[in-house]
C-alpha cells in the first residue's frame, strides 16, 4: 500500500459519497427468494449508477461474495428466504468472513418490532419494511455508503501510520550502516537488561570492542572499503553471539557494545576470545579484496551476589572501555576481562 500524506487524508476524507453524485464504480448485492422483489430493489440502485448483483437465498450470496472476493460495497437481503435466510447470512457475512465494515440492510415484510430490533443483534446496519418508499430506500443506502466509504478510508489512514510509526521506530534505534543498535537504542534498553538481571538474580555481561588500526584501512582502501569492512565486522561478530539474546550496539565509529545476559565473567571472557578469534581468522569481503583485521575486546559483567547499587550502566560502561584500553595498550587483537 503506497503511504497516505496530509493532502491524502484530506482527500480520503472529502472523498464520500456526495447528496447528487452517481454511485458509478460501486456494487449492490441484492439477495431475495423472489425475482419480482429482487428487481424492485435492483432497479432504483441501478438508476443511481451501482452495479448490482442478485442472489436468490443466503447460500448463494455467501458464495458469491467469497467469489467476488468480498468486493461488494453494499448487502440488501430480504429476511425470509427458504434455505439460508438473511440473519443467518448477515450473521455468517460478519463472522465467517469479518466483514465487519460492510453496510447490510434488510428488507421485510414483518411488521412484529422485536423481531425487527433482533436483526440488529444478528449485525443489520438498517432496515426497511416491504413495501417500502423507493427514495427512502435510495436515501438510507447512500448515508450507509458513504459512512463506510469513510471508515474504510480511515482503517487505510490509521493502517499506514502505524506503518510508518513502526518503521520511525525501527529507524531511530537503528545504525544505518550496519544495521545494528545505535545508542539511542543502548540508553533506554540496557538500563532495562540491568534491572532485569538483578530482579531475576542472573548475570549479565558487556564487552565493548574497537577495530585495530581501522583508520589504516580508509587511509589505504578508502572510506567505502572502510564502510564495507566495519559491516563485515558486525556480521561476523553476529554469527558468534545467540541470536535475539546477545545484542550489539554500534558506540562510536568502529568500536561497538556487545550486551550479553545471563552471562558472567567466565562466560565474557570465552564470548569475547571466540569474538576475537573470529575477527582474526574471517577475511571480510568487499568491493575490492577480502580485508582481514584484528580488534580489540574489554569485558567486564556482575553476577547476583554483586551489590546492586553499584552497577549502574555509567559503572559497566567506564570498565569495560578502561579494559579496552588496556588490550589496546597491551599490543592490541586481544581480550582483557
Ligand atoms: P586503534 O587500533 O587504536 O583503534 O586505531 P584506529 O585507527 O582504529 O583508531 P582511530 O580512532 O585513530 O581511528 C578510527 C577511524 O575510524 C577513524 C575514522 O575515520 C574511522 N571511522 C569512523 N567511523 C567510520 C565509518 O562510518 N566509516 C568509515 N569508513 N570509517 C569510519
Ligand atoms: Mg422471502
Ligand atoms: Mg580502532
Ligand atoms: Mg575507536
Amino acid at each position: 500500500a503506497k503511504p497516505f500524506y496530509r493532502g491524502d487524508v484530506l482527500k480520503a476524507v472529502n472523498n464520500i459519497v456526495r447528496p447528487n453524485k452517481r454511485l458509478i464504480g460501486l456494487t449492490a448485492l441484492v439477495v431475495d427468494d423472489s425475482q419480482m422483489a429482487r428487481r424492485i430493489s435492483a432497479e432504483p440502485l441501478r438508476r443511481e449508477g451501482l452495479t448490482v448483483f442478485e442472489c436468490s437465498d443466503g447460500d448463494e450470496a455467501l458464495c458469491f461474495m467469497e467469489k467476488m472476493h468480498k468486493k461488494i460495497d453494499i448487502v440488501i437481503t430480504d429476511l425470509k428466504m427458504p434455505k439460508m435466510g438473511g440473519d443467518t447470512l448477515c450473521l455468517k457475512l460478519r463472522q465467517d468472513l469479518g466483514l465487519t465494515d460492510l453496510p447490510i440492510i434488510f428488507l421485510t415484510a414483518i411488521s412484529d418490532h422485536t423481531l425487527l430490533l433482533d436483526m440488529f443483534k444478528v449485525g443489520a446496519t438498517d432496515y426497511l419494511v416491504k413495501p417500502f418508499v423507493k427514495e427512502e430506500l435510495i436515501a438510507r443506502l447512500r448515508v450507509h455508503l458513504e459512512r463506510a466509504q469513510l471508515t474504510k478510508n480511515l482503517r487505510r489512514i490509521i493502517g499506514s501510520l502505524k506503518k510508518a510509526n513502526d518503521e520511525i521506530r525501527t529507524l531511530s534505534i537503528t545504525d544505518p550502516l550496519t544495521g545494528c543498535y545505535n545508542r539511542n537504542y543502548m540508553g533506554v534498553q540496557l538500563k532495562k537488561e540491568i534491572r532485569t538481571a538483578q530482579r531475576c538474580k542472573r548475570s549479565l555481561s558487556l564487552l565493548m570492542c574497537d577495530i585495530d588500526h581501522f583508520k589504516r584501512v580508509n587511509d589505504r582502501y578508502g572510506h567505502t572499503v572502510g564502510d564495507e569492512v566495519l559491516k563485515g565486522f558486525v556480521e561476523c561478530m553476529g554469527g558468534c553471539i545467540r541470536a535475539d539474546i546477545d545484542w550489539v550496539v554500534r558506540f562510536g565509529g568502529e568500536e561497538f557494545l556487545i550486551v550479553l545476559p545471563e552471562t558472567g565473567v567466565d562466560g565474557v571472557r570465552d564470548v569475547g576470545e571466540r569474538l576475537r578469534r573470529a575477527v582474526e581468522e574471517t577475511p571480510l569481503k568487499t568491493s575490492g579484496d577480502a580485508l582481514s583485521i584484528t580488534a580489540s575486546f574489554g569485558g567486564t559483567g556482575f553476577g547476583p551476589g554483586e551489590p546492586p547499587n553499584l552497577i549502574t550502566v555509567r559503572n559497566l560502561l567506564v570498565t569495560a572501555d578502561n579494559l579496552l584500553y588496556s588490550s589496546k595498550n597491551n599490543g592490541r587483537n586481544r581480550v582483557t576481562i
